[in-house]
């Protein structure tokens, strides 16, 4: 046995530290004095409502035979969102008296209605009773508590009205039922409750038009009121919202335009009404902080405003009926035109038969089957669509707990099992927090048999990740041609229960108009947040799709007319000299030569391997984004600054920084803004380098010196950036320098410090183990607490 700890004496040692843990705690709390006491009344609702939920009183922190208001109820080091304080009350006390201000009963599996004398309760401000399994209506008394200021129902199966006497409540600064039944329409008394900041009411059967009250609301910052039936326009009140940083109305049927002034809304950030009936143009103006935004699924037309090309911007327009100019000529729209309404490319003279994708992931080939690279930066609001026009991808959602959740999962675990015969495709694959759409485009008419294949690669099992990092479930639904074919489709479960095991769906598809779309969809159901904040949402590995009828069209794709302007900008930078180049750069050199023999997409991937490359293994500084350097916060956006520099790098032929050269040239990226700003960019090519085309040296310099942007909003896209290498779209003018990293650690914290909230690792650790869906929390104020307990919710029902 040698020297080493056998499990049943590192259980021992668990046990005894969990004993003299314990044994202190309830020291420390017999020695906390109690500030006053509590009413009978008070004391006997409290244990009357616990005892009627069966939560067991060793769950209890407080003395239930005594003084709730004493221990942690009264110390304010303990704040009621502490993830370890549940469930948990908090008391106000005058030293003689004390009211129980605060209660929680956060995702207990909480069965049952809501006990009546919970509501003599009458000084909470604070009651947060989500994610457990509430039944029956919501009581009418609940007028009595009316100093609440943050009341959070979400996540459970309550239904009837939204009662009336919600409107008594006029303290509440935060409101949320999402995720429940509710139904009817928002009763008009809603409208006394002036002092809302938030309202989360999404994924709820609630109907009627987005009520005029509303614009009494002029606090409001948040509303999410996705996954409703609500329809009608939205309301001329509603200009008063001028506050509203989130306005979610995706999944309902809401029709008419959006508001003329939302232009005015200076502190909107994310504007998602996909999937309504919204008409008539986009406004021509919208404030500098949206840069999130779905309008896909509506029946917007028109042509674009010229925001439109605002960098930074995520943004979703497919499905709608816009006018595509041909004058406008962007990489970005002109795929756009495949994925309006009536898919028009090659409708009604189809060219393909057949395609084959490997979602969120690079090429690969099995059983003849070419899986052709799925590799885009894809984001909260965004699509792509092949040059040759044969598929695309669309996503709608965002990854509001952990924003820096990627779009696609990967793990470095080898399958045995493989994806059809030989390489396993299944180590990447694509995710979504809500909507993911593949589209097949220009096929031949005909049934088709598609095959989707899975493999949950995010969540663990029980057999990898004992207790509760293994209770993790995602659960969504698959809809093919806009029919729902499965229903709370769990990968996981329907691999026996395992992790990393292939799964594979096959399903026949009717093609009528020459496009075939599947669509995976998070309905807000499974955990949200196990084994890490962000663990939700469709996850897919692989797509095909192939005839069941013998094909007459040629499925090759037309030839192409763009093609060459990529191997122009690889053809400058290949012929570098090699010899002279650190081994990171012979890689990026000769990835990026192998690159110029294929097409674009493959040059797409390729760049972004060689940067995610730099991220991973070269991890030095200079090549890093400085709020990766400094924070460990790695986005796309980190990559595309990796790209920046290994362009210049390729451009120059010399590393980012070099210490042997003067002192104006030490530091790349210096160099090349200085040159930019005296317009001589020329000067940074590699003397090694006797042919190239100023144009294009002026391109590349230019795009890259956009790519290493301080603050990640003002760097392209992946696909932007690219499009602008290939000179399908100007290059941006760069008015702002480069952020490198020696002067912006001393003096240049700006601009993206201001835009997150800095987050520390230990954040993810804090999920408490006594509760599988627990979510992390900060210990923020409440009205973050409830914000993010409700965040996780997605888009609500589909209405599809
Ligand atoms: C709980 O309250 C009772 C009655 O006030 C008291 O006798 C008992 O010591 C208290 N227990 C603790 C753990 O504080
Ligand atoms: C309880 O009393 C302590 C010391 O007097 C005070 O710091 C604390 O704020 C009081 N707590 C409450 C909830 O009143
Ligand atoms: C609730 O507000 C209404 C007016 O909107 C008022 O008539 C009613 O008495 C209030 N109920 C309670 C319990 O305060
Ligand atoms: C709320 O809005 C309605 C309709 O817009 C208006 O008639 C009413 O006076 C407003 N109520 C308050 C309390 O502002
Ligand atoms: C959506 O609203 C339109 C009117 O704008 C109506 O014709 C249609 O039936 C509604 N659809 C659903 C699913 O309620
Ligand atoms: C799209 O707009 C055009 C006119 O701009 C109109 O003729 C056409 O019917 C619209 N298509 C749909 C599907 O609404
Ligand atoms: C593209 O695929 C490669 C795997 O070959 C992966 O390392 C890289 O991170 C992917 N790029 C992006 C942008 O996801
Ligand atoms: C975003 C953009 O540049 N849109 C332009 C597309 O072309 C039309 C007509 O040429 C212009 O009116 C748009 O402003």
């Amino acid at each position: 046995m040698g020297g080493s700890p056998t499990s049943s004496s590192l259980l021992c040692a668990c046990s005894l530290a969990f004993y003299y843990y314990f044994s202190l705690m309830s020291l420390l709390q017999i020695a906390r004095a109690q500030n006053g006491t509590t009413p009978a009344s008070e004391v006997s609702a409290l244990n009357s409502v616990f005892s009627q939920w069966r939560i067991p009183t060793r769950l209890n922190p407080w003395n239930i035979s005594g003084e709730p208001c004493s221990g942690t109820a009264i110390d304010n080091s303990t704040s009621i969102d502490s993830t370890s304080y549940n469930p948990g009350i908090k008391c106000s006390c005058d030293g003689t008296v004390c009211h129980i201000t605060q209660l929680k009963v956060y995702a207990l599996d909480v069965e049952g209605g809501i006990p009546d004398e919970l509501w003599s309760l009458t000084s909470l401000t604070n009651l947060n009773l989500g994610q457990n399994y509430l039944t029956g209506r919501l009581s009418s008394s609940i007028a009595d508590l009316t100093q609440m200021q943050y009341l959070s129902f979400g996540i459970n199966a309550l239904s009837g009205e939204v009662p009336k006497e919600l409107g008594n409540l006029t303290n509440l600064l935060s409101l949320s039922f999402s995720s429940n039944d509710f139904s009817g329409s928002l009763p008009s008394e809603l409208g006394n409750l002036t002092n809302l900041q938030q309202l989360w009411g999404s994924d709820n059967g609630l109907t009627g038009s987005i009520p005029e009250f509303i614009g009494n609301w002029s606090k409001l910052q948040v509303l999410r009121l996705q996954g409703n039936s609500f329809e009608g326009q939205i309301p001329s009140t509603f200009s008063n919202l001028i506050l509203l940083t989130d306005l979610v109305l995706r999944n309902n049927n809401i029709s008419g335009s959006i508001l003329s002034n939302i232009g005015d809304f200076q502190s909107l950030a994310l504007l998602f009404l996909g999937n309504n009936n919204f008409n008539g143009m986009l406004p021509a103006l919208k404030s500098t902080s949206l840069l999130n935004i779905d309008v896909s699924y509506n029946e917007f037309s028109g042509s674009f405003p010229s925001w439109i090309n605002e960098q930074g911007l995520e943004l979703n327009l497919v499905a709608n009926n816009f006018t595509i100019e041909s004058a406008n000529n962007s990489v970005l729209h002109s795929g756009l035109r495949c994925l309006q309404r009536n898919f028009p490319c090659s409708r009604n003279s189809p060219i393909y038969s057949d395609f084959a994708i490997k979602c969120g992931g690079p090429e690969f080939t099995s059983s003849k089957i070419v899986f052709e690279t799925e590799n885009e930066t894809l984001g909260p609001a965004s699509y792509y669509v092949t040059s040759t026009n044969r598929w695309a991808v669309s996503t709608a959602g965002l990854f509001l707990d952990n924003t820096d959740t990627p779009y696609v999962s990967s793990s470095s675990r080898q399958f045995t099992v493989s994806l059809g015969s030989q390489s396993s495709g299944y180590e990447t694959a694509r995710i979504s927090p809500g909507s993911l759409r593949y589209y097949g485009l220009g096929l031949q008419n005909g049934n088709y048999n598609v095959t989707l294949h899975f493999a949950e690669i995010a969540l663990l099992d029980a057999t990898r990740a004992p207790g509760w990092r293994s209770l993790g479930r995602r659960v969504f639904d698959i809809y093919i041609q806009g029919n729902r074919v499965l229903k709370d489709f769990d990968i996981k479960k329907e691999a026996g229960g395992v992790s990393f095991q292939p799964v594979q769906i096959d399903f026949t598809a009717q093609v009528s108009e020459n496009y075939l779309e599947i669509h995976l969809f998070w309905a807000g159901k499974g955990t949200c947040c196990i084994p890490v904040l962000g663990t939700y949402g469709p996850l897919i590995s692989a797509i095909s799709a192939v005839p069941d009828f013998i094909p007459t069209v040629s499925n090759n794709p037309p030839t192409s007319k763009k093609s060459n302007k990529t191997s122009l900008i690889v053809g400058i930078v290949a012929p570098v000299g090699v010899g002279t180049l650190n081994d990171g750069r012979v890689i990026a050199v000769k990835q990026l030569s192998v690159a110029s023999h294929q097409g674009k997409s493959q040059f797409v991937a390729e760049i972004a391997t060689i940067s995610a490359v730099r991220q991973r293994n070269l991890v030095k500084f200079g090549y890093l984004a400085p709020e990766y350097a400094m924070r460990g916060r790695l986005t796309e956006k980190a990559d595309v600054f990796g790209f920046g520099v290994v362009a210049l790098e390729i451009v120059s032929g010399r590393p980012n920084s070099d210490s042997s050269l003067e002192e104006e040239k030490i530091y790349l990226l210096e160099w090349a803004w200085r040159l930019h700003e005296n317009d001589n960019e020329v000067g940074l090519v590699d003397a090694n380098l006797l042919e190239f085309d100023e144009e294009e040296v002026k391109r590349v310099i230019g795009v890259a010196l956009l790519c290493t942007q301080t603050s990640p909003q003002l760097r392209p896209s992946m696909s932007r950036a690219v499009a602008m290498l290939s000179g399908d779209i100007e290059v941006s003018a760069v008015t702002t320098r480069p952020g490198y990293l020696i002067d912006w650690k001393f003096n240049d914290t700006t601009s993206f410090m201001t835009t997150d909230t800095p987050r520390s690792e230990n954040e993810y650790n804090q999920f408490s183990s006594s509760s599988a869906t627990m979510v992390g929390d900060l210990g923020h104020s409440p009205i973050n607490a409830v914000h993010r307990v409700q965040e996780i919710i997605g888009e609500g029902r589909s209405r599809d």
